[in-house]
């Protein structure tokens, strides 16, 4: 992969549109359109940044499109080299022609992630905001898009920017603590010194805090549906997503195998579950769908478990009652329209609980307040949307906030030269791993696994 070579792609969605986009990008952009587009005097190359042309695209002596040129010159363009774009026709021929075209006029297929990957490397955005354009691209709820948004302007940068100033600043206070001999040091040194790592962990802690709401904007909230079979949890998905996404019947054990579907509740992207009903059966399929229905339980971000009020309960309700957890459960009391058969000696306690006629849509506002209320837990739904960290974020300052508690450690115990020559080296450390966040340190591998999650023409 070099920056010596001309890339090109489709940086739209494949698929029937009245438009789509070929993007080159190199130092021969401009020679390759001249090759290939044919428009009225003067050729692309001789024409000003930012504006746009109309003509002619051709391959050798065949015309394969006609369309829009879009002129950008380095570093005023999306990966800061020059680059042209062709509007061409959308559909699944058009833009592949012209593709095929600008290959045959010297450019190579761009990798996934290659414009961004590139965009970074010239130094027109830092690695927090690359990461960002991906999550826009994949936002699925306004919140999720408003948060990218707010990562692409730089928020995130700003505050690992300055997190990793204010340990630069120890390090200083470090190293120039070296140069004096050790009865000679004065006395505010080492408070000051302690109070900037006090100051830089609760950075760090404020950072880590917003991971869980960064993890359901971006991946969405895992939300299970649970209970025993013939309870309504196929009814409830359905109503919820409404349109019949599961087959509902009366027959015990109507779904067998997981159904995820997405749902977007106070602009919070969810992905439901509905899951087979437990309990104990000699049906190998059904077993299998049981088993599955644990895993999910397993992961999940949430947790509804429903009861049917028309029928009694019995050793496995209970059995059930103990995967509903604090915090993270809400239990559903469904079919209040019946006459009730249900009675246990003690309800599970700390767990809200919804009684509701999900068939007729009595109780499901309700239903759905609770489940707002609980993701309230992660996300403060009233303040506006703001940058949060991902995984590969939350790794890098779980290990910052190691470093940094035995660097307390070590300094609180004593001020002896042997502290410092300790503490100095781990405060590298933590430096060299925080730059990798933003990318003022990086390594190919830490690129490739970044741009990894890419898709070609972005
Ligand atoms: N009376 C009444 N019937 C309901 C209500 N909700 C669902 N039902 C009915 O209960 C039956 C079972 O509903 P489902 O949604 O298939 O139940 P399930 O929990 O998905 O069942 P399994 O897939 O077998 O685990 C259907 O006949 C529904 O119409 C309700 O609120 N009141
Ligand atoms: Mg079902």
């Amino acid at each position: 992969m070099s920056a010596s070579e001309t890339i090109a792609a489709i940086i739209t969605a494949p698929g029937e549109a009245g438009v789509s986009i070929v993007r080159v990008s190199g130092p021969e952009a401009f020679e390759i359109a001249d090759k290939i587009f044919k428009c009225n005097a003067p050729a692309p190359s001789l024409r000003k940044a930012n504006t746009f042309v109309y003509g002619k695209i051709t391959d050798g002596d065949v015309e394969v499109d006609e369309g829009l040129l879009l002129i950008f010159r380095a570093p005023h363009s999306y990966t800061a080299e020059d680059v042209v774009e062709f509007q061409c026709h959308g559909g699944g021929t058009s833009a592949k022609r012209v593709l095929r075209s600008c290959f045959h006029a010297g450019a190579r297929a761009a990798d996934a992630g290659e414009f961004t990957r590139r965009a970074f490397l010239n130094g027109r955005i830092d690695l927090l905001q690359a990461e960002a354009i991906m999550d826009l691209v994949r936002a699925h709820s306004d919140r999720s898009q408003t948060a990218a948004l707010q990562q692409l302007e730089g928020k995130l940068s700003q505050s690992f920017q300055d997190l990793y100033d204010r340990l630069l600043q120890v390090a200083a206070q470090l190293e120039a603590t070296l140069d004096f001999p050790e009865d000679e040091l004065p006395a505010s040194v080492l408070p000051q010194i302690l109070s900037n790592l006090s100051k830089a962990e609760q950075d760090l802690d404020f950072l880590l805090s917003t991971w869980n709401e960064g993890h359901v904007l971006r991946d969405g909230a895992l939300v299970v549906l649970s209970g025993k079979p013939n309870v309504g949890k196929s009814t409830l998905l359905n109503t919820l997503l409404g349109h019949e996404r599961a087959i509902v019947s009366d027959i015990a054990g109507t779904t067998r195998d997981s159904i995820e579907a997405e749902f977007i509740l106070e602009g919070i992207p969810l992905r439901l579950v509905d899951t087979a009903g437990l309990r104990e059966s000699v049906d190998v399929i059904e077993q299998q769908g049981i088993i599955r229905t644990r895993d999910y339980l397993s992961k999940a971000d949430l947790h509804i478990h429903l009861i049917d009020l028309s029928q009694k309960a019995d050793s496995q309700t209970y059995e059930n009652f103990e995967d509903l957890i604090p915090g993270k459960s809400i239990l559903v009391c469904n079919k209040s329209d019946l006459p009730r058969m249900f009675h246990v000696e003690q309800w599970p306690t700390g767990i809200p609980i919804v009684e509701t006629a999900i068939k007729d849509e009595i109780g499901y506002q309700e239903l759905k307040n609770a489940l707002a209320s609980l993701l309230s837990s992660s996300i403060d739904l009233s303040a506006r949307p703001h940058a949060v960290i991902s995984e590969r974020h939350r790794l890098v300052l779980v290990e910052v906030k190691t470093e940094l508690a035995g660097i307390k450690d070590l300094l609180s115990g004593c001020m002896g030269d042997e502290a410092l020559v300790l503490a100095i080296p781990g405060l590298r450390e933590a430096l060299v791993r925080l730059g990798e966040v933003t990318g003022r340190e990086y390594h190919e591998d830490l690129l490739d696994e970044v741009f990894s999650t890419f898709c070609i023409g972005k």
